[in-house]
């Protein structure tokens, strides 16, 4: 029997699956790890409670009442002709009132893989075509390195990560890999525009097979399992950098060579560490009480530094942190003063095991995605400074070396993010969300943030559609096949952007004449001519569509950083002001900032361990097993993983006793921003002094007894709303103290299990209430 070729696939951020025919997935028989945060998708997406089935209008909106109720209020259905109409209205009234300088589009989030269906992108095409909003720039990732590194390393992060040295190299050639945060199969489940495999643990493994030391040094102990750990007091690894420099140089072990040809600024920088500037000498001693190490282990370590090939790997979870610049600038700087880099497997490295795809020996090809046109807004934020954006129209702040103001936001459009995930002080930002006079939101599912909109328009899911898989930094690629039917009335979003430009005139510019699969087959013609380009043979679309899988032949290729500058930095300077990497920089000195000074400084966190009372402990909120983020929070995998419904906090088993508390209990935690509830979990693995509450549960604030408490585990309820330092304004989730005690009261029933009140539209023709 001939064999059948077609087979469907789809695939999201956190893994590639096989459709069974019915309505099912199966990983890659070839990834050798397939992510545990598929195994909760179908049910989330398949959750009628949680999936938003019609266009909706809250009622509030309708009848003026200027965002008083946002996320109180009920909804009322409206047909999509009705909706569409609705939007086109509101954007050309705000457009024609304040200018398109009043819509904020910044619009940040993880949406969905697929090249086609991007939520962002598609709405970017339409709001340029509209005439443009104001954007955001950075990530809330990694927004402290975004804007530091083309200062001091002259290449933007997405380039330093592009010619990341390979982790695969530092399986073969480490000796010493010290790993700040650790290097973690947890988060390498995840890389934004999809993953075919899940192998980081090769490299990894690599290591130990030839027995290299490796250290993960960390607040928890599960970051790196299996490596040696050395726990630090969170927010101090600046001062550990800066001692394990100071002694390398004070053992006479300082490359010189290295730091003469290959750097900028290092006298300046040498006499802050040896304490001739300001009479601190930045010794093991001086670092012990601060980073809760003992000084001879610090010693020690630079021993070993300093006559080892030694690899310094940093995660991103380090910088989003008060002065996050810090830590990789200081790493940057020990790396140059050990005089290792542009060598295999040796060196800097920012972000290994943070998402699957940093540090892959990959064949970087970049495939073509939706032209989006151009934004004729210049206007932007800093991604997280949103809610300051809200609350201060007109307001000065610094950025990046200039004074800058934020705009007056009259309309808000977000499609494919969730501010009431990602957003530090989240009650703050409920303050701030209800001064827009209008907020649209386009999901698939009733996130916190859709339940604070005026109008939401749902989008199915990319389950339901067909789309490109195709990542540069990823080999395969893939056709993606729905696995089931739209969910209720839920429209592709470009379908839903294509209803209102036909409302605004502005359609046929919109599509160019195409409809989806028009689209499909127009990028897939992209994608072969780039191929072409590379030497590689595309199928024709059909034939691609039918076999749903392409692998790109020769698809890895080993990089070293820095590599070519290295062998000449004459001829091959960086994009710095000095073509070296600069050790004390002049442009940022200039800046005159004293969260961000011009060489890697120790600078106190706002809150830390260091000025903590004796009930306070350090929260890591970090990224979540089950999910990613929000998604699949209403998944079979996120709940199974719950107590009493409530996200887990984990303290060490001490602590617990401590405070007479017991897994399984419920946890409020609090600060002077807001409370939540939590269950507890023991964590044997973690810091005494933390605790460790994963970021994702869908926000559910409630009062309870007359005062706020967030009632499901949603740790953005008491992280700082500042950003991280007048430089980069990136967000500083990993720095906040919290207070603890056992919840003794009724557990209060969550409210974002069931979709919020909807009414069916009454009596009236649609365009009178409207
Ligand atoms: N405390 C704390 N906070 C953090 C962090 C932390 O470490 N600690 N991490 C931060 C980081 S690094 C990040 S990147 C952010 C992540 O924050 P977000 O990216 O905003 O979080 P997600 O839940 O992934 O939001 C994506 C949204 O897109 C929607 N979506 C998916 N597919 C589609 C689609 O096809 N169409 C439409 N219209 N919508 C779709 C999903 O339903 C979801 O609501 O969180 C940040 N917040
Ligand atoms: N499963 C899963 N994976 C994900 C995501 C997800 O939602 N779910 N999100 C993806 C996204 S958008 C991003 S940006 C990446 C983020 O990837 P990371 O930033 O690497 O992840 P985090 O979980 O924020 O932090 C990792 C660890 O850093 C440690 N850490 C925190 N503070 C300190 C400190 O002060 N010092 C030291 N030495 N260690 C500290 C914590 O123990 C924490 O477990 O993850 C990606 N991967
Ligand atoms: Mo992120």
């Amino acid at each position: 029997m001939a064999e059948k070729r077609f087979m469907a696939y789809t695939a999201s951020h956190w893994g590639t699956y096989r459709l069974d025919g019915a309505g099912g997935l199966i990983p890659l028989e070839d990834d050798p790890n397939p992510s545990r945060i598929g195994r909760g998708w179908v049910s989330a997406a398949r959750d009628p409670g949680s999936r938003v089935q019609a266009p909706v209008v809250r009622r509030g909106w309708l009848e003026g009442d200027s965002g008083e109720a946002r996320g109180a209020d009920e909804f009322i259905t409206l047909d999509w002709a009705e909706a569409s109409r609705l939007v086109a209205r509101e954007i050309t009234r705000v457009r024609d009132t304040h200018g398109n300088g009043a819509i904020f589009g910044g619009s940040y989030g993880w949406a969905s893989t697929g090249r086609f269906h991007h939520a962002q992108s598609q709405m970017r095409r339409f709001l340029n075509l509209a005439g443009g909003y104001v954007s955001s720039r950075e990530t809330y990732s990694h927004a402290a390195a975004e804007v530091l590194f083309p200062h001091i390393i002259g290449l933007s992060n997405r380039a330093f990560q592009d010619e990341m040295t390979s982790l695969r190299l530092v399986g073969d050639h480490c000796d010493l890999l010290l790993a700040f945060g650790g290097i973690s199969e947890r988060t390498a489940q995840i890389s934004s525009s999809g993953v075919a495999r899940h192998d980081i643990g090769l490299p990894l493994a690599r290591l130990r097979e030839r027995g290299a030391r490796v250290i993960n040094i960390s607040p928890r102990g599960s970051d790196m399992p299996g490596a040696e750990w050395q726990s630090i007091r969170p927010g101090t690894d600046t001062a550990l950098l800066l001692a394990l420099t100071y002694e390398v140089v004070a053992a006479g072990q300082a490359d010189e060579a290295f730091l003469q040809r290959c750097t900028s600024g290092w006298p300046i920088w040498r006499a802050y560490l040896l304490g001739e500037a300001d009479g601190v000498a930045k010794s093991a001693d001086w670092a012990a009480p601060l980073c809760d190490i003992p000084a001879a282990r610090i010693r020690e370590i630079a021993a070993a530094l300093a006559e080892s090939r030694s690899m310094i790997a940093v995660n991103w979870g380090l910088q989003r942190a008060d002065h996050g610049e810090q830590v990789l600038w200081a790493a940057l700087g020990l790396v140059c003063v050990l005089g290792q880099i542009g060598q295999p497997g040796t060196g800097f490295a920012f972000g290994y095991g943070s998402t699957t795809h940093v540090g892959r020996a990959a064949r970087l090809i970049d495939w073509p995605s939706l032209p989006q046109g151009r934004n004729p807004v210049d206007e932007f934020i800093p991604v997280a400074r949103v809610a300051d954006m809200l609350l201060t129209p007109g307001g000065a702040y610094r950025y990046n070396g200039a004074t800058r103001r934020y705009p007056d936001i009259r309309l808000i459009y977000w499609c494919g993010g969730n501010p009431f995930h990602h957003h530090q002080d989240l009650n703050r930002l409920e303050t701030a969300w209800r001064r827009p006079e209008t907020i649209v939101i386009q999901d698939h599912s009733w996130t916190a943030t859709a339940r604070r909109a005026d109008i939401v328009l749902p989008a199915t899911s990319p389950l339901e559609r067909r789309d490109l898989m195709m990542n540069r930094r990823d080999p395969s690629l893939f056709f993606m096949s729905p696995a089931f039917a739209p969910m209720g009335a839920a429209w592709d979003d470009y379908d839903i952007f294509r209803g209102i430009a036909r409302e605004m005139g502005l359609e046929a510019a919109f599509t160019e004449g195409r409809d989806s699969d028009g689209w499909l087959r127009h990028l897939w013609g992209a994608a072969q001519c780039v191929a072409q380009q590379e030497g590689i043979a595309l199928p024709g679309f059909d034939g691609f569509a039918e076999a749903g899988r392409f692998d790109v032949p020769d698809a890895e290729e080993d990089r070293i950083a820095f590599a070519g500058f290295v062998a000449d930095p004459e001829g091959a300077p960086l994009a710095t002001e000095s073509g070296r990497i600069t050790l004390h920089n002049a442009t940022i000195d200039g800046f005159a900032l004293s969260g961000c000074p011009g060489h890697p400084t120790w600078i106190p966190p706002v809150e830390s361990l260091l000025a903590a009372q004796s009930d306070e402990l350090h929260l890591i909120s970090g990224q979540p097993d089950t999910r990613l983020h929000g998604q699949n929070d209403r998944g079979s995998e996120a709940l199974a993983d719950k107590i009493a419904g409530r996200e887990p906090a984990y303290l060490h088993p001490e602590t617990a006793a401590a405070r007479g508390v017991q897994e399984g209990d419920i946890l409020r935690l609090w600060t002077a921003r807001g409370a939540c509830l939590a269950g507890l979990r023991l964590d044997p693995l973690l810091r005494r002094d933390c605790i460790a509450l994963a970021t994702g549960a869908w926000f559910d604030p409630q009062i309870i007894d007359g005062a706020p408490l967030e009632v499901h585990g949603n740790p953005n309820v008491l992280t700082i709303d500042r950003g991280c330092s007048e430089l980069s304004q990136g967000n500083m989730a990993h720095t906040a103290l919290v207070r603890v005690e056992k919840w003794t009261r009724p557990l209060p029933p969550l409210t974002i299990d069931r979709p919020p009140t909807i009414r069916p539209a009454e009596g009236a023709p649609a365009e009178g209430r409207i």
